[in-house]
């Protein structure tokens, strides 16, 4: 998003969930994402903004208190969607198997993650409508800033979710944010038969 958002050139490529060795070799650790920047790879998204970002065009320093309620969302977001996310074209069955197990251990099965998911989605929809009054457009600010990165990445999660309604004012947000950052991850891949 970020990269789009600067009209930057890049390139991307999907790793399977299961694959160990190519992240461990690029940055020493098997996290995602990684961009190589000048030769110099990188795993922390706000780090690779940093880099990439030489103008501040967007707005580094606002972040401040983002991260508390981002991780608020992101935890409810993450029980609500994983036992989704694993059908979606990203997976085969190594990796969804390779996913369900790593994941279970924090969260427990999978399938009792969907049995509950309204205790997810209830608490979900109380954020949402909370920082609805906070858009405006763009999240507490008339112009896209990093905070709109990091909140569209992770509502873009509940895209995946079956009959997850946004109001309006989420779906237009969503929208607007997807047309500032050239958002158009993957097409080629999302929609493979
Ligand atoms: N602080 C990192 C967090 C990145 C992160 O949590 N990545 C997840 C995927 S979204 C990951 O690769 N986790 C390792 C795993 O699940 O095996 C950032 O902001 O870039």
């Amino acid at each position: 998003m970020a990269l789009g958002y600067l009209n930057l050139p890049w390139t991307s490529q999907v790793l399977a969930y299961n694959d160990e060795e190519t992240p461990e070799k690029l940055s020493g650790k098997k996290m995602l994402p990684i961009a190589v920047v000048d030769g110099q790879s990188q795993n922390e998204s706000l780090e690779i903004i940093t880099l990439i970002d030489k103008k501040n065009s967007l707005s580094n320093e606002v972040w401040g208190t983002t991260d508390a309620t981002l991780d608020e969302l992101g935890s409810w977001v993450h029980n609500l969607g994983m036992p989704y996310w694993v059908w979606s074209p990203e997976f085969d069955t190594a990796s969804r198997d390779y996913f369900i197990a790593k994941k279970s251990i924090k969260r427990g099965p999978f399938p009792l993650l969907a049995k509950r998911r309204s205790e997810f989605e209830k608490p979900i929809q109380m954020v949402l409508q909370r920082l609805e009054t906070q858009i405006t457009p763009f999240w507490k600010s008339p112009k896209l800033t990093i905070r709109d990165i990091g909140l569209a990445a992770h509502v873009w999660g509940l895209f995946a979710v079956p009959e997850f309604r946004f109001s309006q004012t989420w779906h237009d947000y969503l929208m607007r944010v997807k047309a500032e950052c050239r958002f158009d991850y993957h097409r080629d891949f999302w929609e493979k038969p």
